[in-house]
């Protein structure tokens, strides 16, 4: 593997409109706003990496802002001039900035990204190349969607319908107490077959233990953070009176949350959002915990522009990841995206990864520097001081 001096890293802040917003329990934004990192090498090689951020501190702690500050003075300046062996050389010259895993996770995708072109190959490639043997990666990735909260049942059905005739083999659905029971009772009256989840964003308690376990009769794949997004312990309490498995998202930072959470028995199946977790590192780690300890693994989204998706659904082709992941085509988030080609939904729920080294997209430089004005017009904080 080849060494690489990081000679620059510029950031882009971005704000996207999405094709479909996405309304969880914690409300929706109005646009998509990510920081695109963009890391030049000696070579003369340039990695791009996302850090998928909100601008409001809901999904997380971090915001774009906090994401910013962070990856500017600290990440940043740690990186620059560096030689590096290997992207996990970076992420640990990353790791004494505690916290901000999602400011840390945008700058390592982009070496990560670098490196894979220094080296000549795919990112998926790249990843099974820092994995045991027998981990080579499919040339495509088994996806579904996830559909937010809708005015009305109707138009959740009508949603759901459209989402499957495009092909999609799996459906989450985001809930909130009061829209749960007979959204899911609906969602199943209309669609008895489909692979269908719930996705709560850690809006409940464990005093909606009872409603909850009315969930089990609509034979769901799993419910995703129920509880507290700080929370694991009483999850623990909880799973054991739901069949559902739970699925957790919001609360596992590390391969180290998810050993305890294992220990415990706070959920069965992981969303590994490699932006959550501070990067590819980590979720090598928890990859290859999740094989050893023989749990169900996929991986979540933030509704990543095409560079976050790209390796998102490098990592999704790895063999252990063996359940559909929240990596969907580019026409249900953005018309047109900043990268090309589009992923287009494939046979089996499926999209293909792109072929050229690392992410193996183009940036368009002409639709970043648009988002970025999108940006600097709609920044709510702009006037901070
Ligand atoms: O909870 O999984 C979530 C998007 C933003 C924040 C949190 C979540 C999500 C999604 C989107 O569900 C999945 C995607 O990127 O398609
Ligand atoms: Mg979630």
């Amino acid at each position: 593997m080849k060494p690489v001096t990081i000679q620059d890293m510029r950031l882009h802040v971005i704000a996207m409109p999405l094709v479909e917003l996405l309304k969880t329990s914690f409300g929706a934004e109005p646009y998509k706003s990510a920081i695109i990192v963009e890391a030049v090498g000696s070579d003369g090689h340039t990695g791009w990496g996302e850090t998928a951020l909100k601008t409001k501190p809901s999904y997380g702690s971090e915001t774009i802002l906090t994401a910013l500050h962070i990856t500017r003075d600290f990440l940043i300046p740690k990186l620059l001039g560096a030689t590096l062996d290997s992207p996990i050389q970076a992420a640990e010259m990353l790791k004494p900035v505690r916290g901000n895993h999602h400011a840390r996770a945008g700058v390592e995708a982009a070496i990560w990204d670098l490196m894979a072109k220094a080296s000549d190959m795919r990112l998926a490639d790249y990843f099974a190349h820092h994995l045991p043997p027998g981990n080579d990666p499919s040339d495509a990735a088994t996806v579904g969607v996830s559909i937010g909260i809708q005015d009305s049942l109707d138009q959740q059905i009508a949603l759901i319908q459209k989402r499957v005739d495009e092909g999609y083999g799996r459906i989450k659905l985001k809930i909130s107490p009061g829209w749960d029971l007979e959204l899911a009772r609906a969602a199943r009256r209309h669609f008895p077959d489909i692979m269908l989840m719930l996705d709560a964003n850690s809006a409940y308690s464990l005093a909606d233990a009872d409603r909850l376990r009315q969930l089990d009769q609509f034979d769901l794949l799993m419910i995703e953070q129920p509880l507290a997004y700080d929370d694991i312990y009483e999850h623990s309490r909880l799973q054991p009176q739901l069949k559902t498995p739970i699925c957790l998202d919001e609360s596992i930072y590390s391969a180290h949350d998810w050993r305890i959470a294992l220990e415990l028995g706070a959920g069965e199946i992981l969303n590994l959002k490699p932006t959550r977790v501070g990067g590819f590192t980590e979720s090598i780690k928890i990859y290859e915990l999740c094989q050893e300890r023989g749990t169900p693994l996929w991986i979540g989204g933030m509704l990543e522009t095409g560079i976050g998706r790209a390796a998102n659904l490098s990592f999704a082709a790895l063999p252990g990841v063996n359940l559909p992941s929240d990596i969907s085509a580019t026409d249900r988030y953005f018309a047109p995206d900043i990268t090309e080609p589009p992923f287009v939904l494939g046979a089996e729920s499926s999209l293909k990864l792109p072929q050229g080294p690392g992410i193996g997209l183009e940036v368009q430089r002409d639709r970043l520097a648009a988002a970025e004005a999108r940006w600097r017009e709609y920044n709510p904080f702009a006037p901070l001081f």
